[in-house]
Order: C-alpha cells, then sequence, then structure tokens
C-alpha cells in the first residue's frame, strides 16, 4: 500500500486537527451519526482521547467523531480517496451519512474511494469502539459474561488508549493509476541490482521508472511493469550512511515518488549480516506512548526519540508492540535505524498470562476448538499481510516480529504459528528473516521459536522478574539458559530486558534497593556482562526507551517505569552507562573472534 503523497498528478489534504466529539456507551448507536452533534466536545485529532478530558479516561464501548469540511474538485474524472493511517481499535465510518467503510484494528492504515460520494460540503462521522477481547489483537480479557461487562482487562502491558491516532488524509490520483511497488535488491562487488515489480490499474503502457542518486543524477531508466536495473558502484544504505536513492514512477499521467535504500539482510549461522557484515542491534524496545497524547501521532515526540536514540549510540529499536506510524519508519529510513518490525499479536498467552498482565485466564489456547488462537489466526493473517504491504520497500525495516510473548510453549503452538511464518515469508519480496518474540514461560526446549525463527529474540528479566534483586544468582542462571541455545546455532537477539526505576529515587550502591536508578543501572551492567560474553548475542534492546503508561494494577507505579528516559524523556542513570558503551561499540562486531 503506498505512502500518500503530492505530485503533479496527485493532490493532498489533511483532516487533522479539532473534530465534534460525543462519548457513546457499550452499544452502537446509529442514531447519534444521523443527528446532529448536540453535546459534542471538541477532540484533537491525531490523539488518544483518553487524556483529554478526565470522564474518558476509563471509558468503554463507542465513541463518535465528527467532522466538516470542504472538498474542492479539480477535475472530474480524478479518483478521490479517503484514508486513515489509523484507528484504534475499530471504526465505523460514514459519509454524508452513508456508511461507506469499517476496519478492524487500530494500529495499520484503510482507505476507500469515495469519487462518487463527495460534495463539495462534506460531513465526516466515525463509530469508534475500543473493545477488546480474545478474538482482537492485540488479545482483551473478557471477565464474566459479557452483557455484564463494563470495562476491558487488556492482556498486555500497556494502556489501551483509543481515538483517531494517526493521521486522515484525502488524496487524489488519476483513473489510470500506479497503484504498487514491489523493490527488492541483489548487491555484488562494484554493482547492485535492482528489481521492481509495478502495478498499475490500467493496461500496461507509458510506464518510465528513474532512480536518481543524491545529486539528482539519473542513474537507472526502466519502462517496464517489471525489470532489473543497474546501479554500477552503488551506495549502499547503512546505519552511519543511510543513502536513500529517489525513484520517481511515471504511468500515463500519473506520478508518484519514494525513497529507497539498498542493503542486503542475511541471516548466516549465528550472525546477523547487513551488507555482508556482522551487525550489532543497540537498541531499544519502544512505545507510541507520550504525555497527553497518549498513542496519538506525536510527531515532535517522534523527532526527539530519534535524537536521543543517536546521542545514546542506538542503532535500532523494535516496534513494540504493534506496526507504528509510517512516518517513523520513514524518519528511520532517513537517519539510519534498523526496525525489527512487529504485528498487533500480544496477548496470546493466557496460559501464563505473560507480557506483564497479571490478571490473565488461565487457558491453553491453542488445545480448544472454542479457544482464542482459532479466533484470532485469520486476523493475525490479515495484520501480517496488511503490515508487510505496508511496509515492505523499507530499508530499515530488517524483520518481521510475528506476535509477542505468545505461549509458544504448548501443543499447538506449531501449528498455529508455522504457517503465519510461511505467509510473511510469502508476502514479503525480501523475504526477509522472521521472528517471534520469546518469553520465558517454561521448557525452552519446547519453545517453538527455536524452529521456526530466523533469529532467537529473548526477553529476558533474570535479576527482575526472576530472582530479583538477587544478581549473582540471576546471572548464573541467565548463562545457563544461553548455554543452552548454543547448540541451536541462530543467533540471538536480547530483544527485552529491563528493571523499573523511578526518576530521582536513589540508593547506594553497593546493593542499591529495587525501583531505584541505582539499581537500574547496576542490573544493566551485570546482565551486559553475560551479553557481552557470548558470541550468539547479536544484539540487545533494553526495556523500555522511556516510561510508559499503563492499566492499573499493583504491580505499577503510575505506569511501567522500566524506561532509560521518563515518560517527558529526561534521563535516568542508565542512559549514561549505554551511552557510554554504545557510543564506543561499533555497529558491526564479529563476536566469533573475539
Ligand atoms: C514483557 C512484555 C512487555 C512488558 C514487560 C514488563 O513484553 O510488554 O511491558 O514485560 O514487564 O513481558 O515491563
Amino acid at each position: 500500500m503506498l505512502y500518500p503523497i503530492e505530485s503533479k498528478s496527485r493532490s493532498l489534504s489533511f483532516l487533522d486537527g479539532s473534530w465534534d466529539f460525543v462519548k457513546g456507551g457499550k452499544n452502537l448507536d446509529l442514531d447519534i451519526i444521523k443527528n446532529e452533534f448536540h453535546d459534542a466536545r471538541p477532540m484533537p485529532v491525531p490523539s488518544s482521547y483518553n487524556d483529554i478530558y478526565k470522564d474518558l479516561r476509563e471509558h468503554f464501548g463507542w465513541v463518535y467523531y465528527r467532522k466538516e469540511f470542504y472538498f474542492h474538485k479539480t477535475r472530474e474524472d480524478e479518483r478521490i480517496i479517503l484514508r486513515f493511517d489509523g484507528v484504534n481499535q475499530s471504526a465505523k465510518v460514514y459519509l454524508n451519512g452513508e456508511f461507506i467503510t469499517e476496519h478492524e484494528g487500530g494500529f495499520l492504515p484503510f482507505e476507500i474511494e469515495i469519487s462518487d460520494k463527495i460534495q463539495e460540503e462534506n460531513v465526516l462521522t466515525l463509530a469508534v469502539s475500543n473493545v477488546i477481547n480474545n478474538s482482537t489483537l492485540p488479545v482483551g480479557i473478557i471477565k464474566g459474561r459479557e452483557e455484564d461487562q463494563d470495562k476491558n482487562e487488556p492482556n498486555f502491558d500497556f494502556f489501551n488508549y483509543t481515538g483517531i491516532h494517526r493521521h486522515v488524509r484525502i488524496y487524489t490520483t488519476p483513473r489510470s493509476y500506479i497503484e504498487d511497488i514491489s523493490l527488492t535488491n541483489e548487491i555484488y562487488d562494484a554493482k547492485a541490482v535492482i528489481n521492481y515489480y509495478l502495478k498499475v490499474q490500467g493496461v500496461e503502457e507509458d510506464i518510465l521508472i528513474e532512480i536518481f542518486d543524491k545529486d539528482n543524477k539519473l542513474v537507472a531508466t526502466g519502462n517496464k511493469a517489471k525489470a532489473s536495473l543497474v546501479i554500477e558502484n552503488p551506495n549502499l544504505w547503512d546505519v552511519k550512511n543511510p543513502y536513500l536513492y529517489k525513484i520517481r514512477i511515471t504511468y500515463k499521467e500519473d506520478i508518484y515518488y519514494l525513497d529507497y535504500g539498498i542493503r542486503g539482510v542475511e541471516v548466516k549461522g549465528n550472525q546477523f549480516l547487513l551488507n555482508g557484515k556482522p551487525f550489532y542491534f543497540k537498541g531499544f524496545g519502544k512505545h507510541e506512548d507520550s504525555i497527553i497524547n497518549g498513542r496519538g501521532f506525536n510527531e515532535v515526540i517522534s523527532h526527539k526519540d530519534f535524537a536521543l536514540m543517536k546521542e545514546m549510540g542506538a542503532n535500532s529499536f523494535r516496534t513494540a508492540h504493534y506496526p507504528y506510524a509510517e512516518e517513523t519508519l520513514r524518519l528511520a529510513d532517513k537517519l539510519g535505524f534498523l526496525v525489527i518490525d512487529e504485528t498487533t499479536a500480544v496477548g496470546l498467552n493466557g496460559k501464563f498470562g505473560g507480557g506483564a498482565n497479571f490478571k490473565s485466564d488461565n487457558v491453553n489456547i491453542f488445545d480448544n476448538e472454542e479457544g482464542m488462537a482459532k479466533r484470532v489466526f485469520d486476523h493475525h493473517k490479515d495484520v501480517i499481510r496488511d503490515l508487510i504491504a505496508r511496509d515492505k520497500n523499507y530499508a530499515c525495516v530488517v524483520m518481521w516480529s510475528i506476535a509477542n510473548e505468545p505461549d509458544s510453549y504448548s501443543e499447538g503452538a506449531y501449528d498455529y504459528f508455522k504457517p503465519l511464518f510461511d505467509l510473511a515469508k510469502k508476502e514479503d519480496p525480501q523475504k526477509r528473516p522472521t521472528c517471534l518474540i520469546s518469553v520465558l514461560a517454561g521448557d525452552i526446549n519446547l519453545d517453538v521459536t527455536r524452529k521456526l525463527s530466523d533469529v532467537i529474540c529473548l526477553n529476558r528479566y533474570y535479576g527482575w522478574y526472576n530472582d530479583g534483586p538477587y544478581l549473582d544468582k540471576a546471572m548464573a542462571a541467565f548463562r545457563k539458559e544461553l548455554d543452552n541455545w548454543k547448540e541451536l546455532g541462530k543467533p540471538i537477539i536480547i530483544s527485552e530486558y529491563g528493571a523499573d526505576a523511578i526518576l530521582g529515587m536513589r540508593d547506594y550502591d553497593d546493593f542499591p534497593a529495587m525501583f531505584s536508578e541505582d539499581f537500574q543501572v547496576l542490573y544493566y551492567r551485570e546482565n551486559n556482562k553475560v551479553i557481552d560474553q557470548y558470541p550468539l548475542v547479536v544484539g540487545e534492546h533494553p526495556w523500555n526507551f522511556a516510561d510508559f503508561n499503563t492499566a492499573q494494577s499493583i504491580k505499577r507505579v503510575n505506569g511501567n517505569k522500566k524506561g532509560l528516559f521518563s515518560r517527558d524523556r529526561q534521563p535516568k542513570l542508565a542512559v549514561g552507562l549505554f551511552k557510554e558503551r554504545w557510543t564506543k561499540m561499533d555497529d558491526y562486531i564479529d563476536k566469533n573472534k573475539k
């Protein structure tokens, strides 16, 4: 799915800003949509609604958004598309009173052609629901009888923020238009080959593909829908030199531009290779979370986070636990960050209540005909397809994460996940590595990640959830586990490790108390020593980049405090530790040679 842009043939306008908002109830009330929004309050878009008005914080069920807008048609024969980048959790859309589309899942875009429906003066209305259950991704918990419930328990450790979280846009294209492009590349000594596959709506003629370098010099052209173009002496995309070529596609009247980084990604033995060299992941598990905006796309915070990560010497991050706004990937491409791109599959772990939710029902999700897995499987497939369709051409995306901390130990897990891994490989033109993010929840020899993942990604909390605060004992257990993985011969990324620390809470450093900044530092120091001893560990992603909001519980002190930065991006002591470590550490390390 192409990112919406403006060009000579395409116009683009935003419907962001202040919308009218009405709080609804458990059941969908279509009368609200048809009638005037009498009790409407203003609501910013994009944003989560939860932290704007006090009574909305714990709201459960439906809300309604409305926006009046004008549209100036410039041409009679153009396609007009309404696009939502992300509305959480599910949405029904009405234009001028008529139902036009609906969408499940809050983290991927959806769009609809409205050429024959749009007028000069328009009313766009949305009904948005935040209900999550065991047929949605992320997974929510239903307690008691459905009709009695008045609130949701997330089966995951982040606040179930809701609203029109990302941009709303209208863009146009000519009638015969560029629908999609898929790009792959091969790298040889002094040249690269870019293979492209263009999908157009219309007859495959009058096609021109032009590739320009950074100096705007034309370096290759093609005029078929599918071809391989040679680039002599290519500039490869890399974290230190995120070189992007500009591709201009012309199809009849339609013009579309995209940037493309040429780079190679491969898993070989116990190494992860970027452009043929063993790469070491330094970075974070993140969240889209900020004060007041909630999960609403926040351009400022997004830029700030990249700046902070760069300063620390980070070179990568994971989009825990859902696909992030596309603008974030575009920045990662531009600034040189490797991204592990994750689906919305978090909370598929009813059996042991992982994902730091402490309230889930103890159910084996795979052995029950009526089980959770049965219900979410098809949706999980859709999410994988839509995620890859959106992100397949970004150089920064180097691996797909199929799920975070699912029950990957139980019987039935292999049969559930194998087709999903296969699907990701099939959908991705670049055949990137795939993984699932594994939690410690049983005999690791049973974990299906062993068989399925190209890179083993471990969320491990030795010294916090496991044996905290006794770090000697915890590190012995961590070593024992890593010894066990050696024989598998696959690379490992420690995709999460961390300890909560309250900003400003200090202690003496000989045996600091848990939750102090000093304990967080000690925790990381000891874990990093272990990580450094194992050649097969090719990356470290402390959890989390910043503190973030969660549902309330006795285990959370106004949210999760495992951030290296506070929620308003103030540094904790551990920032210094990682800055020192990462700025000295190369992006490429062959740990086998140490
Ligand atoms: C992991 C989860 C993550 C949590 C983290 C924690 O993947 O979502 O926030 O634990 O407990 O299990 O902090």
